[in-house]
């Protein structure tokens, strides 16, 4: 059974193309555990059907739920405190950079982490997406760059996170 989405919802994915494991594989090599599961996030932004807002390779768009994610290692997850207010100011930030080009200069630097934690261009990949949402939506102060596995580590810390869905769809 397939979850209802909330806007807000945020998700990890997994990808079997050489792009995200070798994304994967840089993760690692930074986890606090030695491994990462997922190599790419985003958020929901529309309940039903839900549609998502993502940094893909086109771009800084959308993909619908869950047609488009069939195949997909997918992890859901929920912030206690997301609500319509927080939403809107998170989207009404994340809105400016629809349509923009994905910077791939910024994986170079989330290889060597401490580097990705410098963002001169205000551009994003996709955890930073996902991050910079929460940031203005005043769910997280951390202005570091997130990678999907920074995201997924604090997704399993539980409260204030809980998971909605996690599987294959
Ligand atoms: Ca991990």
């Amino acid at each position: 059974m397939l979850p209802k989405i909330q806007p807000g919802d945020i998700f990890l994915t997994r990808g079997e193309s050489l792009l995200g494991r070798a994304i994967r594989t840089a993760e690692a090599l930074w986890a606090p555990d030695g491994r990462a599961e997922y190599n790419h996030a985003g958020f929901f932004f529309c309940t039903c059907p839900g549609e998502s807002i993502e940094a893909l390779p086109n771009g800084i768009t959308g993909r619908r739920w869950p047609e488009e994610f069939r195949g997909e290692k997918i992890l859901i997850a929920r912030h206690r405190e997301m609500d319509p207010v927080r939403f809107w100011q998170g989207l009404g930030r994340i809105e400016m950079e629809l349509g923009e080009p994905y910077p791939y200069h910024r994986l170079l630097l989330h290889l060597i982490k401490p580097l990705a934690e410098i963002n001169l261009l205000d551009t994003y990949v996709c955890s930073e997406i996902v991050q910079t949402f929460l940031f203005f939506a005043g769910l997280t102060r951390d202005r570091r760059g997130w990678n999907p596995d920074d995201l997924e580590e604090i997704i399993w810390q539980g409260d204030p996170w809980r998971i909605v869905w996690g599987g294959v769809p």
